[in-house]
């Protein structure tokens, strides 16, 4: 055990499990995994090579891995009503990167939002590969309405025909029109790609719209909304499998990891119970209440609101900065991060915004009521980020809060 084999590294450990417990976990990217998804991540397949794909591996002994990795891709099939499925994608960069690698060739065009606008480092910024392999075609929100502009979308691929446009946002609280970028998309001869990696868990949960059925080919990391494993998986038309899967393997990556995917298996199945419907509006319905409070607080949304797990607020008003923001929350245990807002005048690393999310404060049983005093304790420390005595006082509200929602209780014993 590692209690006694290695105390420093089980402090280390029950330090985290202790953080997580008695903090408000919101940033929209994160989320608490069940028992058994831990069980799967600690299981006996993390020993295992397994290059290939199942009934077809350069390693001997794979049978138990063939078993579990067609569990996990035909549970994923059915949750997205996917043509075909890739379960060994490492995370979300790495299954952009395959992706990219499998439609298009360096200097080809891909189209992408912005990475202040809501878009992802992998989507075409250019300190990431993308922006350097790939010629960078950018769309951003609309200036008033911060919302997406399908007419100037339209116009900018048009114009510049794109191989790849990608749709599917990081920091964008919004439903997405996947019609509308499918239209697109044929009217200028590019492949739809969907990164789906943030709201993969609502469109499991029947709460967000599928793109699976009209896009080329989606990514989706499996930790977030959707409360699997870290991992990620591609989905995509039966005629780009070959394609993708030569990518994935032995394109850009070696032996997949199989305790992994296992999790991930665990987490396809349980995305696939009814519970997690109501798991998935409560979500939604979670984050909605959280805007109403913040908004009545004096808070302003980007886009005025939410209609996913996750809220963007501006706080250029207050005069303080996303930076000032996150750590004075931190103080007070409550974890969101700084984010850019569209038309940030500040870098990432300050940041004008915050991005707030309620996936996993929803798995911990919170529901509208929690959100309100929640939005409260935000507004009050927003306005008082300097203030040691306030930020006492609401560690104290977050600690009380906390202590009603247990969490992981069945870990008491170990740590
Ligand atoms: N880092 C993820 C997020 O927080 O949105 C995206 O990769």
């Amino acid at each position: 055990m590692i209690k006694d084999k290695d105390p420093k590294i089980f402090a280390c450990i029950s330090n985290e499990l202790s953080r997580q417990r008695n903090g408000l976990e919101m940033i929209p990217s994160e989320n608490f995994v069940s028992l058994e998804v831990l069980e799967a991540l600690g299981s006996v397949f993390t020993n295992k090579y397994s290059e290939g794909y199942p009934r077809k591996r350069y390693y001997g002994g794979n049978e138990f891995v063939d078993d579990m990795e067609e569990l996990a891709i035909e549970r994923a099939k059915q949750l997205f009503g996917a043509e075909h499925v890739n379960v060994q994608p490492l995370s979300g960069s790495p299954a952009n990167m395959a992706v990219y690698s499998a439609l298009m060739k360096p200097g080809n065009k891909l189209m992408g939002l912005k990475l202040d606008h809501g878009g992802h480092l992998t989507h075409g910024h250019p300190v990431n590969f993308s922006g350097k392999y790939y010629n960078i075609i950018q769309y951003e929100v609309d200036k008033d309405t911060e919302l997406l502009d399908y007419g100037a979308i339209r116009v900018l691929a048009l114009k510049h025909k794109p191989r790849i446009l990608l749709a599917g946002f990081t920091a964008y609280p919004r439903q997405i029109d996947f019609r509308k970028f499918r239209e697109i998309a044929d009217a200028c001869g590019a492949y739809l790609m969907v990164d789906m990696s943030h709201f993969a868990g609502l469109v499991a949960g029947g709460v967000y719209p599928n793109p699976v059925p009209v896009a080329d080919v989606v990514t989706t990391t499996t930790h977030k909304t959707l409360r699997g494993p870290r991992g990620a998986i591609i989905m995509c038309r039966q005629d780009l499998a070959k394609k993708i899967d030569k990518a994935v393997f032995p394109g850009l990556q070696g032996g997949p990891h199989d305790n992994n995917n296992c999790a991930k298996a665990v987490a396809f199945n349980e995305a696939l119970q009814p519970e997690f419907k109501t798991y998935a509006g409560q979500i939604v319905k979670n984050a909605v209440a959280l805007a109403k409070t913040l908004k009545s607080g004096g808070l302003r949304l980007v886009s005025g609101g939410t209609d996913t797990h996750l809220l963007l607020v501006d706080l250029s008003g207050l005069g303080i900065t996303g930076k000032d923001a996150e750590l004075a929350l931190d103080k007070a245990g409550i974890y969101v991060n700084k984010n850019t807002i569209p038309f940030d005048k500040e870098s990432p690393f300050v940041t004008s915004g915050i991005r707030l999310g309620t996936p996993a404060l929803t798995t911990r049983g919170m529901k509208e009521p929690e959100m309100k005093i929640i939005g409260d304790l935000i507004v009050r420390m927003v306005n008082n980020t300097d203030d040691e005595r306030i930020i006492s006082e609401v560690k104290s509200k977050v600690m009380e809060l906390c202590s009603k929602f247990p969490l992981y209780k069945e870990l008491s014993e170990k740590y």
